[in-house]
Protein backbone atom coordinates (compact mmCIF):
# COMPACT_ATOMS: atom_id res chain seq x y z
CA UNK A 1 0.00 0.00 0.00
CA UNK A 2 1.42 3.03 1.42
CA UNK A 3 5.22 3.75 1.55
CA UNK A 4 4.67 4.68 4.82
CA UNK A 5 4.23 1.23 5.87
CA UNK A 6 7.96 0.59 6.29
CA UNK A 7 7.21 2.26 10.22
CA UNK A 8 4.96 -0.98 10.98
CA UNK A 9 6.46 -3.27 13.58
CA UNK A 10 7.06 -6.69 13.04
CA UNK A 11 7.23 -7.86 16.36
CA UNK A 12 4.77 -5.40 18.58
CA UNK A 13 1.47 -5.19 19.35
CA UNK A 14 -0.97 -3.56 16.85
CA UNK A 15 -4.45 -3.67 15.20
CA UNK A 16 -4.31 -3.63 11.64
CA UNK A 17 -4.87 -0.38 11.39
CA UNK A 18 -6.28 2.87 13.05
CA UNK A 19 -5.37 4.96 16.21
CA UNK A 20 -4.11 2.94 19.55
CA UNK A 21 -3.44 4.35 22.66
CA UNK A 22 -3.67 2.62 26.28
CA UNK A 23 -3.18 -1.31 27.01
CA UNK A 24 -6.49 -1.86 29.32
CA UNK A 25 -7.20 -4.85 31.70
CA UNK A 26 -4.54 -6.99 30.57
CA UNK A 27 -5.39 -10.78 32.09
CA UNK A 28 -4.95 -14.30 32.00
CA UNK A 29 -8.25 -16.69 31.73
CA UNK A 30 -8.66 -20.11 30.81
CA UNK A 31 -5.53 -20.42 28.54
CA UNK A 32 -5.03 -17.20 27.04
CA UNK A 33 -3.77 -14.01 27.70
CA UNK A 34 -6.39 -11.05 27.18
CA UNK A 35 -5.04 -7.85 26.11
CA UNK A 36 -7.68 -4.77 25.32
CA UNK A 37 -6.83 -1.25 24.25
CA UNK A 38 -8.66 1.97 23.59
CA UNK A 39 -8.94 2.31 19.83
CA UNK A 40 -10.76 4.29 17.21
CA UNK A 41 -12.21 2.04 14.76
CA UNK A 42 -12.84 5.02 12.20
CA UNK A 43 -9.94 6.48 11.50
CA UNK A 44 -5.71 7.01 12.91
CA UNK A 45 -5.93 9.49 15.02
CA UNK A 46 -7.67 9.70 18.76
CA UNK A 47 -11.50 9.70 18.74
CA UNK A 48 -14.96 7.36 19.23
CA UNK A 49 -13.00 5.22 21.69
CA UNK A 50 -13.73 1.96 22.16
CA UNK A 51 -11.82 -1.29 23.74
CA UNK A 52 -9.99 -2.82 21.29
CA UNK A 53 -9.52 -6.76 22.10
CA UNK A 54 -7.02 -9.31 21.38
CA UNK A 55 -5.99 -12.82 22.34
CA UNK A 56 -2.83 -14.75 22.79
CA UNK A 57 -1.26 -18.19 23.94
CA UNK A 58 1.99 -16.73 24.68
CA UNK A 59 1.96 -12.39 25.00
CA UNK A 60 3.73 -12.57 21.57
CA UNK A 61 0.96 -13.77 18.73
CA UNK A 62 -2.15 -12.18 19.05
CA UNK A 63 -5.73 -13.41 17.36
CA UNK A 64 -7.91 -10.12 16.90
CA UNK A 65 -11.23 -10.19 17.91
CA UNK A 66 -14.50 -8.03 17.71
CA UNK A 67 -14.48 -4.74 19.84
CA UNK A 68 -15.33 -6.10 23.90
CA UNK A 69 -16.88 -2.89 25.37
CA UNK A 70 -18.49 -0.49 23.01
CA UNK A 71 -20.62 2.92 23.55
CA UNK A 72 -24.20 1.57 24.13
CA UNK A 73 -25.41 2.92 27.14
CA UNK A 74 -26.14 6.06 28.97
CA UNK A 75 -23.46 5.54 31.65
CA UNK A 76 -20.64 5.13 28.52
CA UNK A 77 -22.17 7.30 25.47
CA UNK A 78 -19.47 9.17 24.46
CA UNK A 79 -16.60 6.73 25.10
CA UNK A 80 -15.23 3.22 26.87
CA UNK A 81 -12.19 4.81 28.22
CA UNK A 82 -9.24 3.24 30.23
CA UNK A 83 -9.80 0.42 32.98
CA UNK A 84 -8.68 -2.42 34.53
CA UNK A 85 -9.41 -6.78 35.50
CA UNK A 86 -10.33 -8.27 38.33
CA UNK A 87 -10.29 -11.93 38.80
CA UNK A 88 -12.95 -12.32 41.46
CA UNK A 89 -13.03 -15.69 43.48
CA UNK A 90 -14.35 -18.60 41.52
CA UNK A 91 -12.41 -17.53 38.30
CA UNK A 92 -14.98 -15.07 37.32
CA UNK A 93 -13.07 -11.67 35.58
CA UNK A 94 -15.19 -8.32 36.03
CA UNK A 95 -13.97 -5.23 34.00
CA UNK A 96 -13.92 -1.99 35.51
CA UNK A 97 -13.74 0.98 32.84
CA UNK A 98 -14.47 4.69 32.95
CA UNK A 99 -17.56 5.60 30.68
CA UNK A 100 -17.76 9.22 29.26
CA UNK A 101 -21.78 10.26 30.23
CA UNK A 102 -21.96 14.14 28.44
CA UNK A 103 -19.73 15.79 25.64
CA UNK A 104 -19.08 18.28 28.18
CA UNK A 105 -17.34 19.37 30.41
CA UNK A 106 -14.70 18.54 28.23
CA UNK A 107 -13.24 16.04 28.08
CA UNK A 108 -16.32 14.85 29.03
CA UNK A 109 -17.93 13.88 32.66
CA UNK A 110 -17.04 10.70 33.89
CA UNK A 111 -18.26 7.57 36.02
CA UNK A 112 -17.32 4.04 36.42
CA UNK A 113 -18.77 1.16 35.09
CA UNK A 114 -18.30 -2.50 35.30
CA UNK A 115 -18.63 -4.74 32.94
CA UNK A 116 -19.28 -9.07 33.00
CA UNK A 117 -18.43 -11.97 30.49
CA UNK A 118 -21.86 -12.89 29.06
CA UNK A 119 -20.51 -16.72 28.42
CA UNK A 120 -18.00 -17.80 31.73
CA UNK A 121 -17.18 -20.45 29.79
CA UNK A 122 -15.82 -18.82 26.26
CA UNK A 123 -12.04 -18.55 26.87
CA UNK A 124 -12.05 -16.02 24.40
CA UNK A 125 -14.60 -13.65 26.42
CA UNK A 126 -15.84 -12.74 23.43
CA UNK A 127 -19.03 -10.75 24.57
CA UNK A 128 -19.38 -8.66 27.84
CA UNK A 129 -22.44 -7.66 29.44
CA UNK A 130 -22.80 -3.80 30.76
CA UNK A 131 -25.58 -4.31 33.66
CA UNK A 132 -27.75 -2.10 34.00
CA UNK A 133 -26.70 -0.92 37.53
CA UNK A 134 -24.23 0.74 36.12
CA UNK A 135 -22.52 3.41 37.03
CA UNK A 136 -20.98 1.69 40.23
CA UNK A 137 -18.66 5.12 40.93
CA UNK A 138 -19.86 8.79 40.08
CA UNK A 139 -18.09 11.74 40.88
CA UNK A 140 -20.02 13.73 43.71
CA UNK A 141 -17.51 16.20 45.01
CA UNK A 142 -14.49 15.29 42.85
CA UNK A 143 -13.79 16.79 39.64
CA UNK A 144 -16.43 15.37 36.98
CA UNK A 145 -14.22 16.08 34.06
CA UNK A 146 -10.86 14.72 35.59
CA UNK A 147 -12.48 11.25 37.34
CA UNK A 148 -11.26 8.19 35.36
CA UNK A 149 -9.25 4.85 34.96
CA UNK A 150 -10.02 2.48 37.85
CA UNK A 151 -7.23 -0.03 38.99
CA UNK A 152 -7.30 -3.48 39.25
CA UNK A 153 -9.18 -4.18 42.56
CA UNK A 154 -7.72 -5.89 45.74
CA UNK A 155 -9.23 -7.60 48.82
CA UNK A 156 -8.17 -7.12 52.54
CA UNK A 157 -10.24 -6.82 55.48
CA UNK A 158 -13.51 -7.86 54.24
CA UNK A 159 -13.46 -5.24 51.59
CA UNK A 160 -12.97 -5.28 47.67
CA UNK A 161 -10.53 -2.19 47.08
CA UNK A 162 -9.78 0.02 44.09
CA UNK A 163 -8.27 3.69 43.19
CA UNK A 164 -9.38 5.97 40.36
CA UNK A 165 -7.45 8.71 38.85
CA UNK A 166 -7.86 12.62 39.19
CA UNK A 167 -6.82 15.68 40.41
CA UNK A 168 -8.03 19.15 42.27
CA UNK A 169 -6.43 21.91 40.61
CA UNK A 170 -3.11 21.07 40.33
CA UNK A 171 -3.19 18.27 42.96
CA UNK A 172 -2.94 14.52 41.68
CA UNK A 173 -5.50 12.85 43.07
CA UNK A 174 -5.35 8.55 43.70
CA UNK A 175 -9.35 8.04 45.29
CA UNK A 176 -10.11 4.82 47.10
CA UNK A 177 -12.79 3.07 46.96
CA UNK A 178 -15.01 -0.08 49.19
CA UNK A 179 -16.98 -2.20 48.20
CA UNK A 180 -17.98 -5.32 49.96
CA UNK A 181 -19.85 -6.71 47.27
CA UNK A 182 -17.72 -5.31 44.25
CA UNK A 183 -21.85 -3.61 42.86
CA UNK A 184 -21.69 -0.94 45.91
CA UNK A 185 -19.05 1.30 46.12
CA UNK A 186 -18.45 4.22 49.16
CA UNK A 187 -15.56 6.68 48.84
CA UNK A 188 -12.95 6.60 51.34
CA UNK A 189 -12.16 9.24 53.91
CA UNK A 190 -9.03 9.96 52.85
CA UNK A 191 -7.35 9.86 49.39
CA UNK A 192 -4.90 6.64 48.87
CA UNK A 193 -2.24 9.20 47.53
CA UNK A 194 -2.15 12.41 46.48
CA UNK A 195 0.59 14.93 45.65
CA UNK A 196 0.54 18.51 44.92
CA UNK A 197 1.63 20.35 42.32
CA UNK A 198 1.76 17.76 39.65
CA UNK A 199 -1.17 17.66 37.59
CA UNK A 200 -3.72 14.86 36.92
CA UNK A 201 -3.13 11.56 37.52
CA UNK A 202 -4.41 9.56 34.90
CA UNK A 203 -4.12 5.31 34.58
CA UNK A 204 -2.85 4.62 38.60
CA UNK A 205 -1.35 1.62 39.06
CA UNK A 206 -0.63 -0.28 42.82
CA UNK A 207 0.37 -3.32 43.35
CA UNK A 208 2.49 -5.38 46.04
CA UNK A 209 6.06 -6.70 44.92
CA UNK A 210 8.14 -9.06 46.56
CA UNK A 211 11.22 -8.05 48.44
CA UNK A 212 13.06 -11.51 47.36
CA UNK A 213 13.46 -12.91 44.28
CA UNK A 214 11.75 -12.19 41.25
CA UNK A 215 8.13 -13.56 41.00
CA UNK A 216 5.45 -11.54 40.95
CA UNK A 217 2.58 -12.01 43.71
CA UNK A 218 -1.45 -11.18 43.33
CA UNK A 219 -2.84 -8.14 43.36
CA UNK A 220 -4.64 -8.76 46.98
CA UNK A 221 -0.75 -10.04 48.70
CA UNK A 222 0.21 -9.14 51.98
CA UNK A 223 3.04 -10.00 54.04
CA UNK A 224 6.41 -9.02 55.65
CA UNK A 225 8.24 -9.77 52.70
CA UNK A 226 5.81 -7.21 50.75
CA UNK A 227 6.62 -4.13 49.49
CA UNK A 228 3.99 -1.64 47.14
CA UNK A 229 4.69 0.40 44.04
CA UNK A 230 2.20 3.18 42.99
CA UNK A 231 2.35 4.25 39.49
CA UNK A 232 0.87 7.41 37.68
CA UNK A 233 0.79 8.73 34.59
CA UNK A 234 1.46 12.23 34.76
CA UNK A 235 -0.28 14.33 31.23
CA UNK A 236 1.04 17.30 31.94
CA UNK A 237 4.61 15.40 31.14
CA UNK A 238 3.73 12.24 29.31
CA UNK A 239 5.89 9.72 31.85
CA UNK A 240 4.79 7.27 34.06
CA UNK A 241 6.23 7.79 37.19
CA UNK A 242 6.19 5.14 40.29
CA UNK A 243 7.64 5.22 43.84
CA UNK A 244 8.37 2.28 46.33
CA UNK A 245 6.41 2.68 49.38
CA UNK A 246 4.28 0.63 51.72
CA UNK A 247 0.68 0.07 52.48
CA UNK A 248 -0.45 1.54 55.70
CA UNK A 249 -3.84 -1.05 56.32
CA UNK A 250 -4.93 0.91 59.47
CA UNK A 251 -5.35 4.18 57.35
CA UNK A 252 -5.82 2.25 54.28
CA UNK A 253 -3.54 4.65 52.26
CA UNK A 254 0.07 4.04 50.57
CA UNK A 255 2.99 5.49 51.99
CA UNK A 256 5.82 6.28 49.90
CA UNK A 257 9.69 4.98 51.01
CA UNK A 258 11.81 8.09 51.92
CA UNK A 259 13.82 6.79 49.22
CA UNK A 260 11.71 7.64 46.68
CA UNK A 261 10.62 10.85 44.73
CA UNK A 262 7.49 11.57 44.43
CA UNK A 263 6.76 13.72 41.22
CA UNK A 264 8.24 14.38 38.35
CA UNK A 265 11.69 14.19 39.05
CA UNK A 266 10.98 10.69 40.45
CA UNK A 267 11.62 7.23 39.11
CA UNK A 268 10.18 6.50 35.15
CA UNK A 269 9.59 2.88 34.10
CA UNK A 270 10.93 4.82 30.97
CA UNK A 271 12.63 7.48 30.27
CA UNK A 272 10.99 7.78 26.86
CA UNK A 273 7.87 7.17 24.81
CA UNK A 274 6.07 5.15 26.98
CA UNK A 275 2.69 6.43 28.95
CA UNK A 276 -0.49 4.89 29.94
CA UNK A 277 0.87 1.41 31.44
CA UNK A 278 -0.55 -1.41 33.50
CA UNK A 279 0.25 -4.32 35.08
CA UNK A 280 -1.26 -7.91 35.94
CA UNK A 281 0.03 -10.63 37.96
CA UNK A 282 0.38 -13.31 35.58
CA UNK A 283 -0.53 -16.57 37.29
CA UNK A 284 0.70 -19.25 34.92
CA UNK A 285 4.55 -18.14 35.24
CA UNK A 286 3.98 -16.22 38.59
CA UNK A 287 5.37 -13.56 37.11
CA UNK A 288 3.78 -9.66 37.31
CA UNK A 289 4.30 -7.93 33.54
CA UNK A 290 3.86 -4.23 32.32
CA UNK A 291 2.05 -3.14 29.21
CA UNK A 292 2.61 0.01 28.22
CA UNK A 293 1.92 2.37 25.11
CA UNK A 294 4.44 4.11 22.73
CA UNK A 295 2.29 6.46 20.42
CA UNK A 296 3.73 7.99 17.09
CA UNK A 297 5.99 11.02 16.98
CA UNK A 298 5.19 11.82 13.61
CA UNK A 299 2.55 14.62 12.80
CA UNK A 300 -0.54 13.81 12.55
CA UNK A 301 -0.95 14.14 8.62
CA UNK A 302 1.62 11.61 8.74
CA UNK A 303 -0.53 8.81 11.00
CA UNK A 304 -3.35 9.40 8.94
CA UNK A 305 -1.43 8.71 5.64
CA UNK A 306 -0.37 5.67 7.00
CA UNK A 307 -3.28 4.66 8.27
CA UNK A 308 -2.25 3.63 11.85
CA UNK A 309 -1.33 4.97 15.27
CA UNK A 310 0.40 3.57 18.20
CA UNK A 311 2.20 1.05 19.39
CA UNK A 312 2.33 -1.93 22.64
CA UNK A 313 5.94 -1.99 24.25
CA UNK A 314 6.82 -5.82 24.29
CA UNK A 315 5.70 -7.06 27.54
CA UNK A 316 7.84 -6.62 30.71
CA UNK A 317 8.50 -8.83 33.66
CA UNK A 318 8.88 -6.46 36.52
CA UNK A 319 10.44 -6.96 39.91
CA UNK A 320 12.54 -5.30 42.95
CA UNK A 321 15.88 -4.49 42.75
CA UNK A 322 18.09 -5.95 45.64
CA UNK A 323 17.97 -2.39 46.91
CA UNK A 324 14.70 -2.29 47.62
CA UNK A 325 14.82 0.83 45.92
CA UNK A 326 13.47 1.09 42.44
CA UNK A 327 12.45 -1.93 40.06
CA UNK A 328 14.24 -3.53 37.22
CA UNK A 329 12.05 -4.59 33.91
CA UNK A 330 13.41 -7.33 31.07
CA UNK A 331 10.97 -8.18 27.93
CA UNK A 332 9.44 -11.24 28.47
CA UNK A 333 11.34 -14.35 27.91
CA UNK A 334 8.98 -15.78 25.21
CA UNK A 335 9.59 -12.59 23.05
CA UNK A 336 13.17 -15.35 23.00
CA UNK A 337 10.96 -17.71 20.97
CA UNK A 338 11.05 -15.37 17.48
CA UNK A 339 15.04 -15.31 17.76
CA UNK A 340 16.29 -16.68 14.07
CA UNK A 341 20.19 -16.23 12.66
CA UNK A 342 22.14 -15.06 15.62
CA UNK A 343 25.57 -13.24 15.11
CA UNK A 344 28.07 -13.89 18.34
CA UNK A 345 31.21 -11.34 18.74
CA UNK A 346 33.83 -11.40 22.13
CA UNK A 347 36.66 -8.96 22.65
CA UNK A 348 36.32 -6.53 19.88
CA UNK A 349 38.36 -3.09 20.95
CA UNK A 350 37.35 0.18 19.55
CA UNK A 351 39.16 2.83 20.12
CA UNK A 352 38.12 6.93 20.01
CA UNK A 353 35.89 7.77 17.01
CA UNK A 354 35.88 4.11 15.90
CA UNK A 355 32.72 1.76 14.99
CA UNK A 356 32.22 -1.60 14.17
CA UNK A 357 29.90 -3.09 11.84
CA UNK A 358 27.50 -5.90 13.05
CA UNK A 359 26.55 -8.02 10.21
CA UNK A 360 24.46 -11.22 9.26
CA UNK A 361 21.33 -10.07 10.84
CA UNK A 362 17.91 -8.13 9.90
CA UNK A 363 18.89 -5.37 11.79
CA UNK A 364 15.63 -3.46 11.34
CA UNK A 365 14.06 -6.32 13.37
CA UNK A 366 16.37 -7.74 15.78
CA UNK A 367 17.11 -8.32 19.68
CA UNK A 368 20.67 -7.01 20.43
CA UNK A 369 22.71 -8.46 23.53
CA UNK A 370 26.06 -6.47 24.44
CA UNK A 371 28.73 -6.25 27.59
CA UNK A 372 31.12 -3.45 27.18
CA UNK A 373 34.42 -3.18 29.26
CA UNK A 374 37.01 -0.58 29.88
CA UNK A 375 40.06 -0.83 32.17
CA UNK A 376 39.69 2.11 34.16
CA UNK A 377 37.75 5.06 35.08
CA UNK A 378 40.06 7.68 34.92
CA UNK A 379 39.66 8.92 31.79
CA UNK A 380 35.68 10.08 33.01
CA UNK A 381 35.18 13.86 31.86
CA UNK A 382 34.03 15.92 34.48
CA UNK A 383 30.43 16.28 35.75
CA UNK A 384 29.48 19.95 35.04
CA UNK A 385 28.75 21.25 38.20
CA UNK A 386 26.41 24.15 36.21
CA UNK A 387 24.21 21.36 34.95
CA UNK A 388 22.82 21.86 38.77
CA UNK A 389 20.50 24.89 37.15
CA UNK A 390 18.99 22.38 34.25
CA UNK A 391 15.75 21.39 35.82
CA UNK A 392 15.89 17.94 37.92
CA UNK A 393 12.93 16.37 36.53
CA UNK A 394 14.62 16.58 32.67
CA UNK A 395 18.42 16.69 33.88
CA UNK A 396 19.25 13.56 32.01
CA UNK A 397 17.52 14.37 28.85
CA UNK A 398 19.02 17.76 29.17
CA UNK A 399 22.61 16.67 29.42
CA UNK A 400 21.77 13.94 26.58
CA UNK A 401 21.09 17.00 24.19
CA UNK A 402 24.04 18.60 25.20
CA UNK A 403 26.42 15.53 25.19
CA UNK A 404 25.07 13.90 21.95
CA UNK A 405 27.79 11.27 20.31
CA UNK A 406 29.30 13.44 18.16
CA UNK A 407 30.49 15.61 21.45
CA UNK A 408 33.94 13.25 22.48
CA UNK A 409 34.20 12.42 25.80
CA UNK A 410 36.68 10.02 27.91
CA UNK A 411 34.65 7.19 29.03
CA UNK A 412 31.56 7.27 26.33
CA UNK A 413 30.66 7.99 24.96
CA UNK A 414 29.94 4.30 23.63
CA UNK A 415 27.00 1.83 22.01
CA UNK A 416 25.10 1.28 19.47
CA UNK A 417 24.27 2.78 16.43
CA UNK A 418 21.15 1.51 15.12
CA UNK A 419 19.27 2.04 11.91
CA UNK A 420 21.75 3.58 10.20
CA UNK A 421 21.86 4.54 6.96
CA UNK A 422 25.24 3.51 4.35
CA UNK A 423 26.52 7.09 5.25
CA UNK A 424 25.54 7.76 8.72
CA UNK A 425 23.20 10.62 7.11
CA UNK A 426 20.65 8.62 9.83
CA UNK A 427 21.15 6.94 12.83
CA UNK A 428 19.82 6.35 16.53
CA UNK A 429 22.93 5.94 18.83
CA UNK A 430 22.00 4.37 22.12
CA UNK A 431 24.90 5.12 24.53
CA UNK A 432 26.64 5.25 28.03
CA UNK A 433 28.28 8.49 29.36
CA UNK A 434 30.06 8.27 32.30
CA UNK A 435 31.27 11.32 34.37
CA UNK A 436 33.45 11.87 37.59
CA UNK A 437 31.54 14.35 39.74
CA UNK A 438 33.98 16.14 42.96
CA UNK A 439 34.77 13.79 45.51
CA UNK A 440 35.45 11.19 43.24
CA UNK A 441 31.98 9.49 42.29
CA UNK A 442 30.72 8.59 38.99
CA UNK A 443 27.74 8.82 37.02
CA UNK A 444 26.27 6.70 34.57
CA UNK A 445 23.99 8.63 31.91
CA UNK A 446 22.26 6.69 29.37
CA UNK A 447 20.72 8.27 26.14
CA UNK A 448 18.53 7.00 23.38
CA UNK A 449 18.93 10.28 21.16
CA UNK A 450 16.33 10.37 18.06
CA UNK A 451 18.07 13.98 16.87
CA UNK A 452 20.07 12.38 14.13
CA UNK A 453 17.10 9.43 13.04
CA UNK A 454 15.45 10.77 10.09
CA UNK A 455 15.85 13.57 7.92
CA UNK A 456 12.25 13.90 8.03
CA UNK A 457 12.09 17.80 9.50
CA UNK A 458 8.65 17.23 10.60
CA UNK A 459 8.96 14.48 13.26
CA UNK A 460 9.44 14.98 16.38
CA UNK A 461 13.22 13.80 17.54
CA UNK A 462 14.15 14.06 21.48
CA UNK A 463 17.34 12.68 23.11
CA UNK A 464 15.99 11.08 25.88
CA UNK A 465 17.52 9.74 28.62
CA UNK A 466 17.82 8.17 32.26
CA UNK A 467 20.83 8.37 34.96
CA UNK A 468 21.83 4.37 35.75
CA UNK A 469 22.52 3.60 39.21
CA UNK A 470 25.18 1.47 39.04
CA UNK A 471 28.30 0.17 40.61
CA UNK A 472 31.28 0.77 38.58
CA UNK A 473 33.75 -1.45 40.13
CA UNK A 474 33.52 -4.59 37.52
CA UNK A 475 34.20 -1.66 34.98
CA UNK A 476 31.12 -2.87 32.58
CA UNK A 477 27.94 -1.96 31.60
CA UNK A 478 25.47 -3.67 29.66
CA UNK A 479 22.83 -2.76 26.87
CA UNK A 480 19.88 -4.85 25.39
CA UNK A 481 17.74 -3.40 22.67
CA UNK A 482 14.76 -4.18 20.87
CA UNK A 483 14.35 -2.99 16.98
CA UNK A 484 11.79 -3.07 15.15
CA UNK A 485 11.52 -0.80 12.45
CA UNK A 486 10.15 2.63 14.04
CA UNK A 487 10.96 1.81 17.75
CA UNK A 488 14.09 1.05 19.80
CA UNK A 489 13.67 -0.42 23.76
CA UNK A 490 16.86 -0.37 25.06
CA UNK A 491 17.34 -2.04 28.57
CA UNK A 492 20.76 -0.55 30.71
CA UNK A 493 22.31 -3.08 32.79
CA UNK A 494 19.52 -5.58 33.52
CA UNK A 495 16.66 -2.99 33.31
CA UNK A 496 17.75 -0.83 35.83
CA UNK A 497 16.87 2.14 33.23
CA UNK A 498 14.94 1.84 30.20
CA UNK A 499 14.39 4.12 27.38
CA UNK A 500 12.41 3.86 23.80
CA UNK A 501 12.32 5.69 21.02
CA UNK A 502 10.12 5.83 17.85
CA UNK A 503 12.11 7.27 15.50
CA UNK A 504 11.33 7.24 11.26
CA UNK A 505 14.45 7.25 9.00
CA UNK A 506 13.80 8.05 5.87
CA UNK A 507 17.13 6.34 4.16
CA UNK A 508 17.82 3.59 7.08
CA UNK A 509 15.16 1.32 6.19
CA UNK A 510 14.47 -2.79 5.51
CA UNK A 511 17.87 -4.15 3.75
CA UNK A 512 19.41 -0.27 3.56
CA UNK A 513 19.73 -0.02 7.27
CA UNK A 514 22.63 -1.03 9.29
CA UNK A 515 23.49 -1.49 12.81
CA UNK A 516 27.34 -0.07 14.82
CA UNK A 517 29.23 -0.56 17.87
CA UNK A 518 30.63 2.85 18.57
CA UNK A 519 32.82 4.65 20.79
CA UNK A 520 33.69 8.40 20.61
CA UNK A 521 35.46 8.71 24.34
CA UNK A 522 39.47 8.48 24.57
CA UNK A 523 39.39 5.50 26.70
CA UNK A 524 39.22 2.28 24.91
CA UNK A 525 35.90 -0.15 24.64
CA UNK A 526 35.88 -3.63 24.62
CA UNK A 527 33.10 -5.53 23.32
CA UNK A 528 33.43 -8.17 25.67
CA UNK A 529 30.32 -10.22 24.48
CA UNK A 530 27.77 -9.45 21.88
CA UNK A 531 24.88 -11.23 20.88
CA UNK A 532 22.47 -10.21 18.78
CA UNK A 533 19.54 -12.15 16.69
CA UNK A 534 17.46 -11.54 13.90
CA UNK A 535 13.57 -11.15 15.06
CA UNK A 536 11.08 -13.43 13.08
CA UNK A 537 8.13 -11.48 12.19
CA UNK A 538 4.92 -12.40 14.72
CA UNK A 539 1.44 -13.23 14.25
CA UNK A 540 -0.34 -10.47 15.14
CA UNK A 541 -3.35 -9.61 14.35
N1 LIG B 1 -6.45 7.74 27.79
C1 LIG B 1 -7.81 7.35 28.07
C2 LIG B 1 -8.11 7.91 29.43
C3 LIG B 1 -6.77 8.03 30.04
C4 LIG B 1 -5.92 8.48 28.90
C5 LIG B 1 -8.71 7.86 26.99
C6 LIG B 1 -4.45 8.21 29.11
O1 LIG B 1 -8.96 7.04 30.17
O2 LIG B 1 -6.77 8.92 31.13
O3 LIG B 1 -8.42 7.26 25.76
O4 LIG B 1 -3.76 8.10 27.90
Amino acid sequence: ENVKQVYRTGYHFQPKKNWMNDPNAPMYYKGFYHLFYQYNPKGAVWGNIVWGHSVSKDLINWIPLEPAIVPSKPFDRYGCWSGSATILPGDKPVIVYTGIINEKPEPGHQVQNYAIPANYSDPYLQKWIKPDNNPIIKPIHENVSSFRDPTTAWFNNGHWKLIVGSKSDLRGIAYLYRSRDFIKWTKAKHPFHTKNDIGMWECPDFYPISSQGTNGLDTSTLGNDVKYVFKASLDLTRFDYYTIGRYNLVKDIYVPDNTSVDGWAGLRYDYGNFYASKTFFDPIKKRRILWGWANESSTRSEDIAKGWSGIQLIPRKVWLDHSGHSLLQWPIMELESLRGQKKQLNNVKIKKGGTFEVKGINVVQADIDVTFTFLSLDKAELYDEKWKDLPSENLAKSICGIRGTTVQGGLGPFGLLALASSKLEEYTPVFFRVFKKAGGKHKVLFCSDATPSSLNKNEYKPSFGGFVDVDLREKKLSLRSLIDHSVIESFAEGGKTVISSRVYPTLAINENAHLHLFNNGSEIITIERLNAWSIKTAHIN
